[in-house]
């Protein structure tokens, strides 16, 4: 019987893998991690599109394990823009030299575990076969794009794309007549950018959405010094937080107990800092359905204020759900770029795409639009498209896509039974998605290391996750989840997006202070929950 060549296999080379690969070899094991793009940086690779940015401050989207990082490192924008962020995680791979054990170019077509050897067998797109004590995915939440497949696709003459493969060089669509289907956060941040610049700009808009502005500005150096001043001040607020950014909890725990001019002076003034704290504005925003419906009126007044025609205001405020029962998006310059001539919404709701022609496309009622290039801002297979795009084996083959069928879930969204050894960061079960992801990503890594540290000091080779364990704790992920106003309507969040994917929430919305306590209680009563041998 060969040993494993590799003490740890780590997929992906995004926020979560580089700093997986960090700690990881701070414990004397051997690391390879395996990334499909050319580059560090993960989401940040990949999402290239015009206006591409962060909707997490800069200062709390950020690694807070090294202090000399925080330090040296400036950001220069309040919400920072794709290519500071690229920038950021190429630092961070040069400053603590990981890229000699990253291969790029290269993806993870399958896994499988070895049970006699207790290893996992990782086959790469190039052929290569590794074989690993352990094997952490860090594959993403959102890299498994989903493009709609339109009857016609390929007989279109121009140019087609999804956001998240925008050409590295960029694409200049000056003078273009640009189609963009989908209005989520990507849809949101791009069509204010390309409408500057083509000729013409149509938006197919299915469900329209609540958006906050984003009130953007850049970071003078007295605010810089005070940041990196009050850093670790921060990070302890991160950590008792519910969604892992450095905000203290709203002090009003209800909108319903004020009258309705200090209500509207406190939305006013949420509304004048913008970006994601605005639905914090109140503690049960996202709780009581008459606090979100207070606050969510708030937000429609505003927008209806900043479309100068009336039918197209309409349009964009037929929102058929609570405020946060999808993410919510902030925008710069979105709603007021619909007062320029060259922008045309379109209601793909009434009238679906019907049909992509060689021109441009035909929605039902018959209307064609000529176009140069169609813009799929279609968003992501997420939370569970990047793992099960890989042939994921666990004990007896069984196969990770076989055991999900009906919905995913695993012990604390890290460990899933009849998979061993196999660490997901962000899996699902955990905050994942439904929280500040770097904080979160942190956390996981954390947690996965002195793990691994646990298991080294006391001989043990396998950790598994208990059946019993895994179904209770899903069965809370569940029952929190119905809870919330998050999820009560379709999106990606619900898995709606993707044909055949089991509807429903799957990751923790408990918050991820108190998750980070129950991982950290598992972990101090012998990892509770889990089978270790
Ligand atoms: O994707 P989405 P996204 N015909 O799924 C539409 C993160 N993110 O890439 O809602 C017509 O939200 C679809 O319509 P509908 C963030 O977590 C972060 O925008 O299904 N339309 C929807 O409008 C975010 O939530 C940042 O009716 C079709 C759109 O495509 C997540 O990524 C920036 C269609 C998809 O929206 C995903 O956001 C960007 C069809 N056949 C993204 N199929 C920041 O940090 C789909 N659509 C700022």
């Amino acid at each position: 019987m060969t040993e494993p060549n590799c003490d740890v296999v780590i997929i992906g080379a995004g926020a979560a893998g580089l700093y997986a690969l960090h700690r990881v070899r701070g414990l004397g094991l051997s690391a390879k991690v395996f990334e499909k793009g050319d580059g560090v940086g993960g989401t940040w690779y990949w999402n290239r599109y015009p206006g591409a940015r962060c909707d997490v401050e800069s200062w709390d989207y950020c690694y807070t394990f090294s202090e000399e990082l925080e330090q040296e490192w400036e950001w220069t924008e309040r919400f920072p823009t794709q290519p500071e962020l690229e920038r950021y995680f190429n630092h961070v791979a040069d400053r603590f030299d990981l890229r000699r054990d990253i291969e790029f170019d290269t993806r993870v077509e399958q896994a499988r575990f070895d049970d006699d050897r207790n290893c996992w067998i990782v086959r790469t797109s190039k052929g290569a076969t590794v074989a690993a004590r352990f094997l952490i995915s860090a594959a993403g939440c959102l890299s498994e794009v989903s493009t709609p497949r339109f009857k016609g696709a390929n007989t279109f003459e121009g140019q087609q794309i999804h956001t998240a493969r925008w050409p590295k060089g960029g694409m200049d669509v000056t003078g273009m007549r640009v189609g963009v289907i989908g209005t989520g956060s990507t849809g949101v941040q791009a069509i204010p950018q390309l409408a500057k610049l083509a000729a013409q700009l149509f938006v197919f808009q299915r469900t329209p959405q609540f958006a906050i502005p984003a009130r953007n500005r850049p970071l003078d150096d007295d605010t810089l010094e005070k940041l990196k001043h009050n850093y670790r001040e921060r990070w302890a607020l991160k950590r008792e937080s519910p969604t892992g950014m450095g905000r203290r909890r709203p002090k009003v725990s209800s909108a319903l107990e004020l009258d309705e001019a200090t209500r509207t002076r406190l939305l006013e003034n949420s509304w004048a800092l913008g970006g994601p704290g605005f639905a914090r504005t109140f503690d049960d925003v996202m709780t009581d359905a008459e606090s979100n419906q207070l606050t969510a009126q708030f937000v429609r007044d505003k927008i209806k204020d900043k479309v100068e025609v009336p039918d197209v205001a309409e349009s964009l405020l037929e929102i058929d759900h609570p405020l946060g029962a999808r993410r919510l998006i902030v925008e710069i310059d979105y709603f007021e770029t619909y007062n320029r001539p060259n922008v045309t919404l379109v209601d793909v709701a009434a009238n679906p795409i019907e049909e992509i022609t060689p021109q441009g496309l035909r929605t039902a009622d018959g209307f064609s639009y000529d176009l140069d290039l169609i813009v799929y801002a279609t968003g992501f297979d997420g939370m569970t498209g990047a793992l099960l795009a890989m042939d994921i084996q666990g004990i007896g083959g069984l196969a990770l896509r076989d055991k999900w069928a009906n919905g995913a879930g695993a012990y604390l969204g890290l460990v899933a039974s009849g998979f061993p050894n196999l660490f997901m960061i962000t899996g699902p079960g955990s905050p994942a998605v439904y929280s500040n992801v770097i904080f979160s990503i942190e956390q996981h890594v954390d947690w996965i290391t002195d793990c691994l540290a646990h298991m080294l000091d006391h001989d043990l080779d396998r950790i598994d996750s208990d059946p019993e364990a895994e179904a209770e704790w899903t069965r809370q992920v569940h029952e929190i989840a119905a809870q919330s106003i998050v999820g009560k309507t379709d999106s990606w969040w619900t898995g709606a997006n993707i044909d055949g994917k089991p509807k429903g929430v799957t990751f923790y919305l408990g918050g991820t202070n108190t998750y980070a306590a129950i991982c950290d209680q598992i972990a101090a009563q012998g990892y509770e929950g889990f089978v270790m041998r």
